[in-house]
């Protein structure tokens, strides 16, 4: 027999959309679960690129959503609203009324500068409740990650090119900016560059790669692909584990192969790093 706040949980829940179709005795099991959580104002919920392990119901008070994308991205605003429905939407830029942004989520294909502003929700019901929501669109053009970077170096005359090498290392400047090197200071290769190692996950021997990054700048990405023969064309998937922070926005990234190191007789890898940049 349920106590009586577990009973309230389960009315809750039970008028969420989502739950909507769940019977008695699933909502229990969601109810148990469950639980109540207390933000105080500025409170962190969560981040962009956390792992999605819970869903959050929204009873009461507002929740911003902060956001940045690079050009050419697609941007989800989405609202979760809880009480007496049907509800009906209408999303707001700098407070005037964005055409046919009539439902729960906005969504932005293919972002462009134009896009960027102070983003709002009104909802309300048929008994006139209202709340809203308020989120932040930043558009950051894709050039801005390395002129930005480049603006803080102090050249003194030397090439300041993305593809300039003035300190004459295997780094051309883009690679300096997108490791996190000084491109003034000719870098140790072993050090610094993508190197190959083995990790231990759960008892078992994988190969992996591991390399320094930026974790924050923008204008480029990076993919890891691995392969087991070098005749094959086949390029493997490989899993990120969790980065180590070293730092001033550097981080060690560690990407290893799927399959164990037993019984393959060799293994490498390709770090590619994509100027978005360029287009
Ligand atoms: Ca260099
Ligand atoms: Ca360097």
């Amino acid at each position: 027999m349920p106590s009586e706040r577990a009973a309230d949980r389960r009315q809750l829940l039970s008028r969420v959309e989502l739950f909507s179709k769940l019977g008695e005795r699933e909502l229990d099991d969601l109810v148990t679960v469950s639980r109540m959580q207390k933000m105080r104002a500025r409170d962190e919920l969560f981040h962009k690129g956390d792992e999605g392990t819970q869903i959050y119901l929204i009873l009461s008070g507002r929740l911003k959503v902060m956001t940045t994308s690079a050009e050419g991205d697609d941007v989800t605003f989405s609202i979760a609203v809880s009480g007496l429905g049907p509800f009906s939407y209408q999303w707001k830029k700098g407070g005037v009324d964005v055409p046919d942004a009539t439902g729960a989520t906005l969504v932005f294909e293919n972002v462009q500068s134009g896009n960027a502003g102070d983003y709002t929700v009104e909802v309300s019901n048929s008994i006139g409740m209202t709340t809203s929501l308020a989120g932040t669109l930043t558009v950051q053009s894709a050039l801005t990650g390395y002129a930005l970077y480049a603006s803080g170096v102090n050249w003194m005359g030397m090439d300041s090119s993305p593809q300039g090498n003035p300190d004459n290392d295997p780094f051309n400047n883009f690679l300096e900016f997108v490791f996190g090197l000084d491109p003034l200071v000719a870098d140790p290769t072993p050090t610094v560059r993508p190197r190959a190692t083995i990790i231990n996950v759960g008892g078992m021997n994988y190969p992996a790669v591991k390399f320094r990054r930026h974790r924050t700048r923008a204008g480029f990405q990076i993919v890891v692909e691995a392969v087991n023969t070098l005749t094959s064309q086949t390029m493997q998937m490989t899993t990120e584990e969790a980065p180590q922070d070293q730092g001033g926005d550097v981080d060690e990234a560690t990407y290893r192969g799927q399959m164990q190191i037993e019984g393959l007789d060799t293994w490498f890898f390709r770090v590619k790093v994509i100027d978005t940049t360029t287009p």
